[in-house]
């Protein structure tokens, strides 16, 4: 029975790629070095699938960026602003698209020095992944402008493997991608099918038998005409001849797209069977009978061990009701699990023996086909091992605290309400805090510049001491707040020099959780996070952010903002357990965080931010589930943040995203102010709140963090007289998009004293006009 892994983690064992991307982009190495090194990772990983006992080995999963970017390119969709002349794209090309870039770029119609941004970036479906949002005009033409697919097939045959090189289908690429006309982009689907095609055709010239084509958009809602869309494409592309090909579907179930997906003409269908289990045997009754399906069992977005007897169990029956059909494989891609659980070497060894990462899950695959095919015997000692470790892990005392258990059981109504509505609120805060019309602050994190980071890497290694590296923090902390208090910011924030990522950093101190050292997972690009994973009953046995805020308090007599991490993000940036519902770890930390708060509150913080970046992503991706999501999810928060006094201040910040389409469960999470994104819309965001009549305080960003520009003090003074158009403008505080952590200290310094001066202005104009 063939074993397909759908795709590696392409950032290699030891982030290979992302130290190689990076030099390339500081000049360290050449183009030659760097596309020399992307080999020798695609040969290893090629090879260690092979020697694993992998039978589909994919091609084409590799990426120097982001494989929805390298689809963009192959077919031609590059942006007139990247100065493209039409031959192949080169990696400067490439990666002005993923990043911009600073320079101007030979024929373009941009002013010398202005730069060119890049395409905008988004979350791959409901992941911690981000892809780069293909951009078409609406005059879009493709042609076949790469052929990476076929050369990383025929570099795959020169070492003697055979592959089944992926693509993004044309469907989903359509569809993840816009129009800069805001037209339907499904309607240029003409104009490509005839590109994949030709590419298919190739591929099969160069002999490969399969490809893996994905449509994880099969997932989604879609309309009558996305379904026909489906037909078109794919009934095209089997009359166009070409290898066999694997529909490759994920992150939920088929659902209401079962029977149009069905009757697609292609030889084998990818089911995601982690996320719906439920959706093989309908799908089993309705597939043609030659049909190859590939049964997604083992979990490609977590990292819990997969239970290898049940999973026996329950394939040996398709297994027979299919000969020579069925194909074995995870959920979805690799991509988004750590490498190998093998680079663990700090973790509980317990802790340990229940986790599965991509080598450890491939190895899994090989063992149900081997009990497959050649019974349970041959495997025995293989099943005996996931069994006991799943039972020591159901059984485990660190899993279950009864305590922590009998908490949640006894959460009422009254927890997730502040005592007094706003109203009452803003007047005893206004009271406390003295705060001017127009408040200024920032987001939380001030630049985490090289000398933090080696101070932080030198105490984890042992070579710097506690005492001073706690010393060294406090001395960053006083110069940050003392920067503060000079450009005459009204809500102080520490800056956060402690904390490494604002997940990792509360989940080093909850129980419950565990942090690794190693295990990164790919963000976007070079950028990876190392998500915590949650095994058990979440508390927090001691106070986790009181000493810093405390400390940063003491220092001066403006407020200083508490900083948390919201359970909501806490729990979608992490890896959670899988034997209770998402919504139970997500209240229990919310409780530990409710602590927090209490404790934040005890020791004279009155102003509290709960950051919640990751509320949307966390979104279902069918329009049916998001309501109970929302429901929970503002839940949790109000859980959080409820157990003040009226006059303790509580902020949220969101980022990433649209808001439009939830903006009433924004309203129900009852945050005092909330800070959001809305910059780089030119504050179009801000529509949906005044429609709505969003009743508390609103913080727009009113600077781009993402990006070393300073924006002029005029400018940032336009998009609060937008900003104040429609709301009231009591309502409005003025700050940054998001935090500061990636930016340096003179751009910071310049920035924020332009935006103080730009609250200033406002003040007076409008004191002026009284
Ligand atoms: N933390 C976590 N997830 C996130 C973000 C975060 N997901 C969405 C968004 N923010 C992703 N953005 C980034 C930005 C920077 C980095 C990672 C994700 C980054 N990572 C360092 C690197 O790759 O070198 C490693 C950081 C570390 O030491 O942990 O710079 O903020 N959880
Ligand atoms: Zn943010």
């Amino acid at each position: 029975i063939p074993v397909a892994t759908l795709g590696v983690p392409r950032i290699g064992r030891r982030r290979e790629l992302k130290f190689a991307l990076e030099a390339y982009w500081a000049g360290r190495i050449s183009q030659a070095e760097l596309l020399s090194a992307a080999a020798r990772l695609r040969e290893e990983h090629w090879l260690i699938q092979k020697a694993m006992g992998v039978t589909v080995i994919p091609s084409n999963d590799f990426s120097l960026y982001d494989h929805v970017l390298d689809t963009a390119v192959m077919v031609g969709a590059i942006p007139q602003r990247y100065g493209w002349d039409g031959a192949a794209v080169s990696l400067d090309t490439y990666f002005s698209m993923a990043r911009g870039s600073q320079g101007r770029p030979a024929g373009c119609c941009h002013a010398e020095g202005e730069g060119v941004p890049a395409l905008e970036m988004t979350k791959w479906f409901d992941t911690n992944y981000h892809y780069l949002v293909p951009e078409f005009s609406p005059d879009q033409e493709f042609r076949l402008v790469s052929t990476k697919p076929l050369d990383e097939f025929n570099e795959a045959k020169a070492l003697g493997i055979h592959t089944r090189p992926m693509l993004v289908g044309p469907v989903s690429f359509l569809k993840l991608g816009k129009r800069t006309d805001g037209g339907d982009p499904l309607a240029l689907l003409p104009r490509l099918v005839p590109v994949y095609a030709e590419l298919l055709r190739r591929l099969a010239e160069a002999g490969a038998a399969w490809v893996q084509i994905d449509e994880p958009c099969l997932v989604l809602d879609l309309s009558q005409d996305e379904k026909r869309a489906y037909a078109f494409a794919y009934e095209a592309l089997a009359a166009a001849g070409g290898p066999k090909l694997m529909l490759a579907t994920y992150f939920g179930a088929l659902g209401d797209n079962l029977p149009a997906a069905a009757v697609l003409p292609v030889a084998g269908l990818h089911l995601d069977l982690v996320r719906e289990p439920e959706q093989l045997e309908p799908a089993l009754s309705l597939l043609p009978e030659n049909c190859v399906v590939s049964l997604g069992v083992v979990d490609g977005r977590n990292v819990w061990r997969a239970d290898l007897a049940a999973l026996l169990d329950r394939l040996t029956p398709v297994i027979a009701s299919r000969p020579g059909r069925v194909e074995l494989a995870p959920s979805c891609s690799l991509l988004h699990v750590p490498f190998d659980l093998a680079l663990e070497t700090s973790l509980d060894p317990e802790l340990k023996s229940w986790l599965a990462f991509a080598v450890q899950k491939v190895e899994e695959l090989v063992a149900l086909s081997h009990g497959l095919t050649s019974g349970r015997e041959a495997v025995q000692s293989l099943i005996d091992a996931a069994s006991r470790a799943l039972a020591s892990r159901a059984s485990s005392p660190r899993v279950h605290d009864p305590l922590v258990e009998g908490r949640l059981a006894g959460v009422t109504p009254e927890m997730a309400r502040r005592s007094v509505p706003f109203s009452e609120r803003r007047a005893c805060q206004r009271e406390r805090l003295k705060l001017p019309l127009f408040p200024t602050t920032t987001i939380g994190s001030f630049p985490q510049t090289a000398e933090v980071r080696k101070a932080r890497a030198a105490h984890l290694r042992g070579e710097m001491s506690y005492v001073d590296y706690d010393a060294f923090l406090k001395r960053e902390t006083e110069k940050a707040i003392r920067f503060q208090e000079e450009i005459g910011l009204d809500v102080l924030v520490h800056g956060e020099f402690e904390r490494n990522d604002m997940v990792q950093y509360f989940g080093e101190q909850l129980s419950g959780f565990a942090v690794t050292r190693q295990s990164w997972v790919q963000s976007y690009g070079s950028r990876c996070v190392r998500p915590p994973i949650i095994y058990g009953d979440v508390s927090r046995p001691r106070p986790m952010t009181v000493g810093w805020a405390r400390f940063a308090q003491s220092l001066t007599d403006k407020p200083v903002k508490g900083m948390l991490t919201g359970p909501v993000t806490m729990l979608q940036w992490s890896f959670p357990r899988d034997d209770v519902p998402r919504e139970t770890v997500c209240r229990q930390i919310a409780l530990a965080l409710r602590d927090e708060v209490a404790d934040l509150e005890a020791a004279g913080i009155a102003v509290i931010q709960i950051d919640e970046p990751a509320l949307r992503e966390g979104l279902p991706l069918r329009q049916a589930d998001r309501s109970a999501y929302l429901d929970w999810a503002v839940e949790c928060f109000r859980l959080a943040s409820s157990g003040v006094k009226p006059e303790t201040q509580i902020h949220t910040h969101m980022c990433y995203g649209e808001f439009n389409d939830i903006i009433d469960a924004i309203a129900s999470m009852d945050a005092d102010v909330i800070s959001i994104e809305t910059s780089r819309s030119r504050m179009e965001l801000l529509k949906a709140f005044r429609v709505f009549r969003y009743p508390n305080d609103i913080g727009p960003g009113v600077f781009d963090i993402h990006s070393p520009r300073v924006p002029p003090l005029d400018e940032m003074a336009a998009l609060l007289r937008k900003a104040k158009d429609g709301l009231d403008r009591r309502q409005i505080w003025v700050n940054p998009d998001c935090g500061l952590k990636t930016r340096a200290w003179e751009e910071v310094r310049s920035s924020l004293a332009n935006m103080v001066f730009a609250a200033r202005k406002l003040r007076e104009e409008v004191q002026a006009s009284a």
